[in-house]
């Protein structure tokens, strides 16, 4: 044959191969941010704020109305997602405990395939980042105002607020290293709208003078339900502190001093480090209210009233930010023709309480702590404006990106793909019960550990540890679980198909005491 037909045939052969090649894979921007509730998000139907950015993605995307985690906590809901698996199996429990990199991950295996991993912003899983070509978190919580971030190179502060330098970094990546000839997964991980909701120099103003509807169990008292809710230490009355959360600025604020209690002196700590004009802004909008409040402080019903407005004030002004970042990244996707081959997945670590039963924070299994936001946009696979009612976890992130990257994830993770549901298939044998466990206590805000079983109609509850408590819910007739059935006549049929349930799930997980015990102390306190 002669050459130049022989070279044409050739091309031929590799144009048709190049054809029949797998689809291009995905990028994935995987958006988390800290303890921001489905309560605050407007396409979840929030009566409190807008988050207009946040929403395009149910409009272009999926929205996931039953999302859950499997242990309401930061760092363990960190670990579950990396690993795809529960906390007894990957170590993370509770916020102490350090996270083993030597497990397998999805981004390691994104890594090992050829795609560019990236990490930015929250990590709080003690040890360092592995299986990211780049990563910048924030050491453990981090700060609001000026932070640093650790990298590979070593710590560095920068200047600004913590929400828009986390898009600033992301972005920068984006445009100046990333590789455009293979695909990516960033994760870009905000730490608002978490305690002790600084807002930012943009939005110190945007709630001034708005008045927020309560939820209607602010003022819970607790009866018809075990000790467990009535012994915590999470309540917006008692348990929110003047100083760093509720920003009643201490008089000697430039002097730390060791005989203050710890939320003033955090306080002073969060301010310290802000610039001289940061602090002129913060003062010109926090100076009216801390006058208003000191020359005429509201006591009885009007003091909780008054500390929830202050609360969803501060909280909301956080999300904000974190709502005008996702667009700055929406529109610069837009913009680079990146928007049609990127997954982009909103969520948070986990729910968190705004008022309800007069909680702040998160952890219990009851609703808004269990659930998690989740939106999903996929251009051309998932339908615009569509809604999944299926129960799905945190548990499912690991599978999912590693599906829609079409690898094979390793037989010890535990979720399921959400790339089905993605793509509007029906499935006939999705999960029809949660399994959820939670352990760190004793510590801050003092949850009991316990574990328990979702349906779509019933939640059973286990209090252990320092008590022998049981909760029974009906979903569809009690939502806000105000009325704990377990022992009353008439429920012993379903407590007694809800505990097999369990059993069967705390088998199919791998969970045992005998796990909880080789990671936690059993020495009750
Ligand atoms: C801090 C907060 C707590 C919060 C934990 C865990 N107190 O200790 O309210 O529950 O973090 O949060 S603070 O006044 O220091 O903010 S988590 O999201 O990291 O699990
Ligand atoms: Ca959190």
């Amino acid at each position: 044959m002669k050459k130049p037909v022989f070279i044409i045939l050739l091309s031929i052969v590799a144009f048709l191969y190049a054809c029949q090649k797998q689809p291009e894979r995905p990028n994935i921007i995987f958006i988390m941010s800290d303890d921001h509730a489905y309560q605050a998000i407007s396409a979840y139907g929030s009566v409190i704020n807008k988050t207009p950015n946040i929403d395009r993605l149910a409009q272009e995307g999926m929205i996931f109305q039953n999302a859950f985690v499997t242990n309401s906590i930061c760092a363990p809901c960190r670990a579950v997602i990396l690993t795809g698996k529960y906390s007894h199996l990957n170590g993370v429990l509770d916020n102490v405990l350090e996270f083993d990199t030597a497990q397998a991950t999805f981004p390691k295996i994104l890594q090992e395939a050829g795609y560019q991993t990236v990490m930015i912003g929250k990590w709080h899983l003690k040890s360092d980042p592995k299986g990211f070509d780049f990563w910048k978190v924030l050491p453990g919580q981090g700060n609001y105002y000026n932070p640093d971030f650790r990298t590979p190179e070593g710590r560095k502060q920068i200047e600004g607020y913590v929400t828009d330098i986390i898009t600033d970094v992301a972005l920068d990546w984006l445009k100046n290293s990333r590789d455009p000839d293979r695909p990516f997964m960033m994760m870009y991980h905000h730490k608002a709208p978490h305690r002790e909701w600084w807002p930012g120099p943009d939005h110190l103003k945007t709630f001034d003078g708005v008045t927020f509807p309560e939820p209607p169990t602010l003022f819970d008292d607790y009866t018809n339900r075990g000790s467990a809710a009535r012994e915590q230490e999470m309540t917006i009355l008692h348990h929110m502190n003047p100083g760093s959360d509720l920003k009643i600025k201490p008089d000697d604020v430039d002097t730390i001093r060791p005989d203050d209690p710890w939320n003033i002196n955090a306080y002073k700590w969060n301010y310290r480090r802000m610039t001289d004009e940061q602090r002129r802004q913060w003062d010109e909008a926090y100076d009216p209210m801390v006058e208003a409040f000191k020359s005429n402080p509201p006591e009885g019903d009007d003091l909780l009233k008054w500390k929830y407005q202050r609360y969803m004030h501060d909280y909301l002004s956080c999300i904000a930010s974190v709502d005008d970042n996702v667009g700055r990244l929406l529109d610069y996707l837009d913009k680079s023709g990146l928007t049609e081959n990127t997954i982009v997945v909103y969520t948070s670590d986990q729910g968190f309480y705004l008022g309800e039963h007069g909680w702040f924070d998160k952890r219990f299994m009851y609703e808004e702590s269990f659930r998690t936001p989740l939106l999903i946009r996929w251009p051309g696979r998932t339908k615009p404006g569509s809604q999944c009612e299926k129960m799905v976890m945190n548990l499912d992130f690991a599978e999912t990106f590693l599906d829609a990257a079409g690898l094979t994830p390793p037989e010890q993770m535990q979720g399921e793909s959400l790339v089905p549901l993605l793509k509007g298939e029906t499935t006939d044998t999705w999960r029809n019960a949660l399994y959820y466990h939670y352990y760190e206590y004793p510590a801050v805000h003092m949850v009991k550990r316990h574990y328990g079983i979702r349906t779509e109609r019933y939640k059973l509850i286990h209090f252990y540890y320092d008590i022998d408590e049981w909760e029974l819910y009906d979903l569809q007739e009690d939502p806000h679980e105000l009325n704990n059935l377990y022992g009353k006549e008439g429920y012993d049929e379903i407590t007694a198909d809800l505990k097999s349930r369990l059993n069967s799930l705390i088998n199919q997980y791998g969970d045992s005491d005998e796990l909880t015990r080789s990671f936690l102390p059993q020495e009750k306190e």
